[in-house]
């Protein structure tokens, strides 16, 4: 298994800087690049840690690190959208020249994969002068993600665009988006993606797809604008899945802080967005089932979807043990892993009990190893280790029978999506060497 997954990133490797996958997916994507660093830091921690400058070098003066850092050259019919439609180069934060940057963000794995990278590496060695270089890139961006994207101070991170969630169409999106109208003046494009996934019901739809290209004509026609966006943009939800990558990764920042001797100012900043976000997520649980559910910033919003992000607190890290052991309890219930149809007991990322449940599509339903591999990781800090390891179990199990791909269809365990996806591959090696 390890030589396969490790086979896997090889034959994804660019030169220089990894694919999340072979076909669909041509440029650098952020939280893959990521996850991609975590997995390469049990293989080549140098070159995991270029990888996670290779996303952090295309960072906004805002702090914003950008969803995609596009290769140069590489048209839409390979991949729509390509750098062009998104117009960063009018953005007054942006980086100039290439590769050019999207306009838009992902969860914030990378202070994680720093955190993993530095401590398989050796005190004085290049690795740790790398990471300890991205520092204060690391720290940045989690202010732009805590206070930029949190004007009011609340605790949970505002996203401008389903693709921020890094979960593109999971039904947690359905009511903001359903009330975002696209303009008849939509500049016209085409699909590329379904030439590499042929099955339509595997991947979002194409009123799904008017709806996100309409939010980026949005962004561009206010140049990206921080104060202009949180103000008048018509898709803003307080993400609680990403609020808790940023947890996970402001406790992993707290320790990089803490090796590399930085300011007690920092480290006090950090804590406070740590204490402010976990207490956020407690109260962004519902008291009935017990999951933890986004909010429309926007003030909309009946629709309450159980998915694999009402177990944030518990990705987070922080949760007290109460709330953990309830969300445990949950998890194992028949609404999530204790489902008896399933293939392997992992959580579907839209729970089989709920209306918006789709077997195959995107993000509705199938189960996805790196949500499995933030729970994992988030049950291993809050000491559930019996949990941490039954996950860990049947995720090993399931890559031994089925390989690597981007999704899996959760009673039959039919690989779906892109197959021999570099993040699948990365979260297996960290399984097995971590
Ligand atoms: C849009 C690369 C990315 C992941 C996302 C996943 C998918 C893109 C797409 O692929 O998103 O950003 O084209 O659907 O949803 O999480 O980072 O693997």
């Amino acid at each position: 298994l390890r030589e396969g997954a490790a086979a896997v990133l090889r034959a994804n490797d660019a030169g220089g800087w990894t694919r999340p996958g072979r076909d669909l997916y041509p440029h650098r994507w952020s939280w893959d690049a990521a996850f991609i660093a975590i997995g390469l830091a049990h293989l080549d921690p140098a070159r995991a840690a270029a990888e996670l400058a290779g996303v952090l070098d295309r960072q906004w003066t805002s702090g914003l690190v950008p969803h995609i850092v596009y290769t140069p050259g590489v048209g839409p019919d390979v991949y729509f959208p390509d750098a062009s439609r998104w117009g960063t180069e009018r953005a007054a934060a942006a980086p100039i020249g290439e590769p050019r940057p999207s306009g838009i963000c992902q969860p914030p794995v990378h202070a994680v994969a720093a955190r993993r990278i530095w401590q398989l590496s050796r005190r004085g060695d290049d690795v740790r002068a790398a990471i300890a270089h991205l520092y204060p890139r690391l720290l940045s961006w989690h202010r732009y993600l805590a206070e930029t994207r949190d004007p009011e101070g609340s605790g949970l991170v505002t996203i401008v665009h389903p693709w921020e969630s890094g979960t593109d169409n999971s039904p947690r999106w359905d009511d903001a988006l359903g009330r975002v109208t696209a303009g008849d003046d939509l500049p016209p494009y085409e699909r590329a993606d379904l030439r590499h996934v042929p099955d339509p019901s595997m991947r979002p739809t194409d009123a799904d797809y008017d709806r996100y290209l309409w939010l980026v004509e949005r962004l561009k026609r206010v140049r990206y604008d921080d104060d202009a966006v949180l103000r008048g943009h018509p898709f803003r939800v307080k993400d609680v899945l990403l609020t808790a990558v940023l947890v996970a990764a402001n406790v992993c920042l707290l320790e990089l802080a803490d090796e590399l001797e930085a300011s007690a100012d920092h480290k006090a900043e950090i804590r406070m967005w740590v204490e402010r976000s976990t207490a956020a997520l407690a109260t962004a649980c519902d008291p009935n089932d017990g999951l933890c559910r986004d909010r429309d910033a926007l003030g909309g919003g009946s629709g309450h979807p159980r998915t694999v992000a009402g177990f944030a607190p518990l990705v987070a890290g922080t949760a007290s043990p109460r709330l953990a052991r309830r969300l445990v309890d949950v998890l194992g219930s028949a609404d999530f892993c204790g489902h008896p149809d399933l293939r392997w007991p992992l959580p579907p990322s839209t729970s089989p009990a709920d209306p918006a449940f789709h077997p195959r599509r995107y993000w509705r339903g199938p189960v996805w190893p790196v949500t499995v591999w933030l729970l994992w990781q988030g049950l291993e800090r809050l000491g559930e280790h019996e949990a941490a390891g039954d996950l860990r179990e049947a995720a090993l199990a399931q890559a031994g029978s089925v390989g690597f791909p981007e999704y899996l269809e959760p009673f039959t365990g039919e690989p779906l999506g892109s197959r021999d996806q570099s993040w699948t591959a990365a979260v297996v090696l960290d399984w097995l060497c971590g």
